[in-house]
């Protein structure tokens, strides 16, 4: 069975999202990542991954997988026949790793990362820079249901994640009401719902 190593609302929420949309099972383990520590039973997260990050997915072969652009297309393909990712060769997977990328690197690491971590210039400049990242992405959305196609894919998966996050970082992302729209949309899917709903739970424990 595949294995998703996460934290609680991290960006290893976009991989439980896709696992569920895609009707996958998997084992799911808890670590906490101030720690780097396995929650159920003490176990180095560092000897999982050297990267120390969420999400690690763990093959059936027993392959660990890490960054979300590869661990989101992967899901994908082990079920083509849902869509997550349009297929290899096609423009629009270039599209979705455009996407991916784009929140992976100016969403993610550009803003968020600076801003819960450090205190500084670095993390002024990075939240005047994420509003071009946020406007971007709402006038993208202005006249499209979903990131890339007109289905849900596994970059939306990553934007939803990335969008909670910033709401909850204080960027004003309802001024746009593109994304107000598209938030509630993703946020109707029932595996959307169900994965949002098991991580809050969880994050009100005790464990980082
Ligand atoms: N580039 C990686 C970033 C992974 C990442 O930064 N994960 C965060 C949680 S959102 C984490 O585990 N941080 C712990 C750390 O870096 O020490 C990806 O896109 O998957």
């Amino acid at each position: 069975m595949l294995q998703l190593y996460f934290s609680p609302m991290a960006c290893s929420l976009a991989s439980r999202i896709a696992l569920m949309e895609a009707g996958l099972e998997a084992r799911y383990h808890r670590v906490n990542l101030v720690t780097k520590k396995r929650i159920e039973d003490d176990a180095d997260f560092r000897g999982i991954s050297a990267k120390g990050a969420v999400p690690v997915l763990v093959l059936e072969n027993g392959e660990r997988l890490t960054e979300s652009a590869a661990v989101l297309q992967y899901i994908a393909d082990l079920r083509p026949e849902t869509g997550l990712a349009p297929p290899p060769g096609h423009v629009d997977r270039y599209r979705l790793q455009e996407w991916l990328s784009f929140i992976g690197a100016e969403i993610h690491k550009g803003f968020l990362f600076p801003t819960f971590w450090y205190k500084d210039e670095a993390a002024k400049a990075a939240r005047v820079r994420i509003e071009e990242s946020v406007a971007f992405a709402a006038d993208h959305l202005n006249s499209r249901t979903h990131l890339v196609g007109d289905r849900f894919t596994v970059a939306d998966a990553h934007l939803t994640w990335a969008l909670l996050l910033l709401r909850y970082a204080r960027v004003e992302i309802d001024r746009h009401p593109s994304l107000v729209s598209y938030l509630e949309r993703m946020q109707a899917r029932p595996a959307v719902r169900e994965a949002i709903a098991t991580e809050s739970a969880l994050r009100k424990t005790v464990a980082v």
